[in-house]
């Protein structure tokens, strides 16, 4: 059964980007959102505990091999989705972190203008992860909103249909300007809004940040990738195998970058996840989606 429907893939085709509803089920939503909230050792209902001395230097959380992160990475319709998009089923993922926006306070206390005009304001500004050189590569990147996520709420925000433009833009730019300190919220840049459960997927020419949140809630999400195994790359398995076993930091932050030729492999660290976690269990599917088994060929 396919996951994508043919207005899905046009959409994806015009935009660069799409949603799958409900791509995980609400019982997972749940014991993720209390795995994030219990990581951060804050309390879902208090906002004074969403704001720590020192402030957190991001919406980034280092949790990436809870038991929780990797049933979301297995589930079959994110996966169908991805090979999908691919056109392959041999696909690994990422070992992307989750993150959590509270509601932006300024110090007079909430901010209640969202800054559309002003990318800096939001808590990750419109940029791109993939390297600008052309010709530009192809790659996707998933995000997984485990909150109901609205327009004000720190939403997921991109410049719909700028892929289709992104090459000629950085051509006809003069040589000394630097394109990633652009202003690239002059070109029209839209928040989408979603439910707990909901995939957005986009690709990676597609100038992209998450928003400012202005409501009252925190918004969470887990960042989803996955990109064509790496045929017969055993050090990068053993590498991906060894983040997962040993739940260390590093591993796959980067890991649709691993695809890349400017990707490399950031060194291993133990962190808190090492200290606190269990190695997740995995299924058949989030075997080989791992690299611990290998797809047919
Ligand atoms: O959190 C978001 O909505 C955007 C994430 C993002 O910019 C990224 O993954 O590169």
């Amino acid at each position: 059964m396919k996951v994508l429907s043919k207005e899905d893939k046009m959409f994806w085709d015009e935009n660069g980007y799409v949603v799958i509803n409900k791509a995980v089920p609400p019982e997972n939503i749940k014991a993720t959102v209390g795995a994030i909230w219990d990581f951060l050792e804050m309390e879902p209902n208090s906002p004074e505990s969403w704001y720590p001395h020192p402030p957190r230097p991001g919406i980034g959380v280092k949790l990436y091999h809870h038991q929780t992160v990797w049933e979301n990475r297995q589930y079959p319709r994110v996966y169908q989705a991805f090979s999908e998009i691919w056109g392959t089923e041999k696909l690994w993922v990422s070992f992307d972190q989750v993150s959590m926006s509270p509601p932006d306070r300024t110090t007079s206390g909430l901010s209640d203008k969202l800054y559309m005009e002003d990318s800096s304001k939001q808590p990750i500004p419109m940029h791109w992860d993939i390297p600008l050189e052309r010709p530009l590569p192809f790659a996707v990147q998933g995000a997984l909103y485990l909150t109901d996520t609205t327009e004000e709420m720190g939403a997921f925000t991109c410049v719909p249909g700028f892929h289709h433009k992104t090459e000629a833009w950085l051509k006809n730019l003069s040589p000394n300007v630097n394109p990633r300190k652009e202003n690239l919220m002059s070109f029209g840049v839209k928040p989408i809004p979603g439910k707990a459960g909901d995939l957005i997927i986009w690709q990676g020419t597609l100038p992209h940040g998450a928003g400012q949140n202005i409501a009252h809630h925190p918004r969470l999400v887990q960042y989803i990738s996955m990109f064509p195994e790496k045929v017969d790359d055993e050090d990068t398995r053993n590498y991906r195998i060894n983040a997962w076993r040993n739940r260390l930091v590093g591993g796959g932050a980067w890991g649709v970058m691993h695809e890349l030729p400017f990707g490399k492999k950031v060194e291993l660290r133990e962190e808190k996840e090492y200290a606190l976690g269990q190695t997740a269990v995995l299924s058949s599917l989030g075997r080989k989606l791992l690299g611990l088994d290998r797809w047919e060929r």
